[in-house]
């Protein structure tokens, strides 16, 4: 049975990119039962309106609760099963590859795509009575909407769900899979342009290879991200690490 995922948004244009490519194909094989809803359906008023203007003052605009209210009751019936809420924003727990493999093995989320300055706070604490609601950030940074996150997040849980992703072996080896980033990658020509592949690839060694990789995994772990290598166990580091 397919993995279900709801998005409900303003702008069912932006998740688009999720008929193409792999995660197109996972939808036409039936491993993936993608579904976009725009939010507008549950507004009664000529002028359809989402937004108003925030208690309390300050600048822009925030959703209204009411569509929003409608929307998960006819989305998530009483007596039916629940789905995991996810909802991007800003002020989320921060999503990383060990939330992706959580939310991989739920056979049900969906996504509340916020816009303007966010959603009404009694959104997502009525919808927390419900169901299981998670608020997730992608990085210190703000975008206009959830849209391009719920993106982001849909193609890091996919690729995770056992027949999407044709080979599975690349999975473990990735960079976060192990709190390191990966070593750098070659392939042929051997040497291109006066660059040459680093000569242990070439040699055949492979518990020599593996070393090497890991020397150079742990290299550039910390040199771009020291946080990372700062929050790994003691035991993660072998006698042969601590002298290099
Ligand atoms: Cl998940 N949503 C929005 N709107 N902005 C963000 C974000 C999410 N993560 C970082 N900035």
């Amino acid at each position: 049975t397919p993995t279900r995922l709801d998005v409900v948004t303003l702008f069912p244009e932006y998740l688009q990119p999720l008929e193409l490519s792999l995660i197109g194909r996972a939808r036409q094989r039936g491993m993936l039962d993608v579904r976009v809803h725009e939010l507008r359906t549950w507004t009664h008023d000529v002028h359809r309106t989402v937004d108003d203007s925030p208690y309390g003052g300050g600048p822009g605009m925030i959703m209204r609760p009411e569509p929003w209210g409608e929307a998960f009751d006819e989305l998530v019936p009483e007596d039916g099963p629940r789905p995991r809420l996810i909802v991007p924003s800003p002020a989320g727990r921060p999503f990383t590859q060990r939330m992706a493999t959580e939310l991989a093995a739920e056979p049900w989320l969906m996504f509340a795509c916020g816009r303007y300055e966010g959603i009404d706070q009694r959104v997502i604490d009525h919808a927390r009575t419900r169901m299981e609601v998670t608020e997730v950030s992608l990085g210190d940074y703000v975008l206009f909407g959830g849209e391009v996150a719920v993106l982001v997040i849909v193609e890091a849980v996919a690729r995770l769900i056992p027949g999407v992703l044709g080979n599975a072996a690349s999975i473990v080896d990735e960079s976060h899979s192990d709190g390191l980033l990966e070593a750098p990658m070659y392939t042929k020509p051997a040497e291109w342009r006066g660059l040459e592949v680093p000569e242990i690839l070439l040699s055949g060694h492979h518990a020599r290879i593996v070393r090497w990789k890991r020397d150079r995994a742990l290299l550039r772990t910390a040199q771009e991200r020291p946080d990372l290598l700062a929050a790994l166990p003691s035991e993660f580091f072998d006698e042969y690490d601590r002298s290099v």
